[in-house]
């Protein structure tokens, strides 16, 4: 599994609109867990971790904010401005949540219930375990 960036299908009528996700469809892993965060009012950066196993779908409910991903090679930034962008994050990937507004209300679906020992929250560290997956000379496992 790798990133995923996608626009939700978004049903709209005179009444507004409605975004449906469907497991299985939308997002491929079940969901175990729901939160969510609000209240970013000074813009302050959020993350900085990857996590071993979980994987996990982003929406940003209302405002804007920014996500760097890092697969211990490549870093990508994606902007989620709108309810109808999803983005999938799954395990061992790098992320920092930035450039919040302050209205911003960041919606997460995982796959697994909390555990912090799921969290790796040093980036040498994630380098390394990214390492030890990559055989020489090509893309990991
Ligand atoms: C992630 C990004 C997108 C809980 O008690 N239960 C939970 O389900 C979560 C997610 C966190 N917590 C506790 C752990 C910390 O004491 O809430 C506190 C703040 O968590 P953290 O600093 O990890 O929050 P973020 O915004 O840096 O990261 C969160 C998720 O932790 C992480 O999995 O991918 O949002």
């Amino acid at each position: 599994m790798r990133v995923e960036f996608k626009e939700l299908e978004t049903v709209s009528d005179p009444r507004g609109h409605l975004v449906s996700i469907e497991v299985g469809r939308s997002i491929p892993f079940p969901v175990r867990r729901v939160y969510y965060i609000y209240g970013n009012k000074d813009g302050k950066p959020r993350g900085y971790h990857a996590h071993k196993r979980v994987k996990q779908a982003l929406i940003c409910l209302n405002g804007r904010l920014k996500v760097g991903v890092d697969d211990g090679k490549t870093r990508t930034v994606y902007e989620l401005k709108s309810p109808r962008e999803l983005l999938i994050i799954p395990e061992m990937i790098w992320r920092v949540m930035y450039g919040f507004s302050p209205d911003a209300i960041l919606l997460v679906l995982a796959d697994q219930h909390y555990d912090e020992a799921d969290y790796i929250r040093d980036y040498e560290t994630f380098l390394q375990a990214v390492r030890e997956k990559t055989p020489p000379g090509g893309a990991p496992r």
